[in-house]
């Protein structure tokens, strides 16, 4: 299908740091893609007080995270990058879509069981209702791919399924979304626990993540410390979870197949793997650190493309949530 038959909407939420697995299982596969599709890029601020967070610092990981996608790759020329809380028809068409999703289906998504495990004291009703402002950033844009991590398959599918029961109860409205989600890097583990999920709000633990803003020392040091097992043979095999993840990263960022990968290792130790691991991400995070720091002193020229960007997309999300809200009786 040509470019302009596809839409492409994804979203990152300005919590804590940007790391690995956001960047190999989502960002990364939004810059490779850009001259395929139309894309549409938001930093989902409004998703990212779920979970209680300080308004000053909010605000300041809202911006950065902005500049780290445009480091990152993402091309303002082809692609539309604005903050959520800048279109306001995001929350205004997640109400509708919270009116008609039972609770039994938010109640089984898994992310909400997670977090309100991590977070027993402070489970809001924001977090439970999370799916339905993430269906309503997806469906708003007529959006026909979602390119995510794997974790976020599940968000997708109530997407998909709350597209067909509005369409079939109000009107035809919707495009009936698809999940993006690549092979290799689709789900990026812990390097502390390799059986437990790379995850910002996990980034309290010393060597559990790399961060796209890790420097040099810093990334050798995690990799080397990344738990592994006691086998000492490197192979693509899933049921050692640290060695595939590792070997995993180190795949996405040199593109070479797994059994060249393997026969470059053969015979070679954990220390050898860590040690390239580590060089491969360096050099992979060198040329995005290095755009980010220029950007940090280009205050004015993000606020341009997120003005631009955030017109660009109300247009758009204006239209949809009118048709919505009309084929709802709502004046
Ligand atoms: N470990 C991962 N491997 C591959 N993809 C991942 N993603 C997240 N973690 C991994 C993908 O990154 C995109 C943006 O995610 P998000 O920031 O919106 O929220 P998340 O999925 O909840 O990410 P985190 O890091 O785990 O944040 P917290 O700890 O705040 O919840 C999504 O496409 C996601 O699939």
């Amino acid at each position: 299908m040509s470019k302009e038959q596809l839409r492409v909407f994804s979203g990152i939420q300005p919590t804590g740091n940007i790391h690995l697995g956001n960047y190999l299982g989502a960002v990364k596969n939004w810059v490779d893609r850009q001259d395929l599709y139309e894309n549409i890029f938001c930093v989902v601020n409004s998703h990212a007080i779920t979970i209680p967070q300080d308004p000053k610092i909010l605000k300041e990981k809202t911006y950065e995270l902005c500049a780290m996608l445009l480091a990152c790759g993402i091309d303002p020329k082809k692609s539309t990058l604005f903050i959520q809380s800048e279109v306001q028809e995001h929350t205004s068409l997640a109400w509708l879509l919270t009116c008609i999703t039972p609770m039994g289906d938010l109640s089984r998504m898994t992310q909400f069981k997670d977090k309100s495990q991590k977070n027993p004291k402070n489970i809001f009703a924001g977090l439970f209702n999370y799916p339905n402002l993430m269906s309503a950033d997806i469906l708003l844009y007529k959006s026909h791919l979602v390119p995510v991590g794997e974790d976020q398959k599940q968000h997708i599918e109530l997407a998909r399924d709350t597209a067909i029961k509005f369409n079939r109860d109000y009107g035809e409205l919707f495009i009936v979304p698809e999940p993006l989600i690549q092979s290799e890097g689709a789900r990026i583990m812990g390097l502390d626990d390799p059986t437990k999920k790379m995850s910002k709000s996990s980034g309290d633990k010393p060597n559990h993540l790399i961060a796209l803003l890790d420097d040099s020392d810093t990334i050798i040091k995690k990799f080397k410390k990344a738990t592994t097992d006691s086998e000492g043979i490197i192979a693509f095999d899933k049921e050692r979870a640290g060695v595939y993840n590792l070997l995993t990263i180190y795949q996405c960022f040199t593109k070479e197949s797994k059994e060249k990968i393997e026969s470059d290792f053969a015979g070679k130790g954990y220390g050898d793997l860590k040690t390239k691991v580590a060089e491969a991400v360096i050099e992979g995070l060198k040329p995005i650190r290095e755009t980010y720091l220029k950007l940090t002193n280009e205050k004015e020229y993000l606020q341009k493309i997120l003005k631009e960007g955030a017109e660009h997309a109300r247009s758009i999300a204006q239209a949809t949530y009118k048709e919505a809200k009309e084929k709802m009786g709502l004046i």
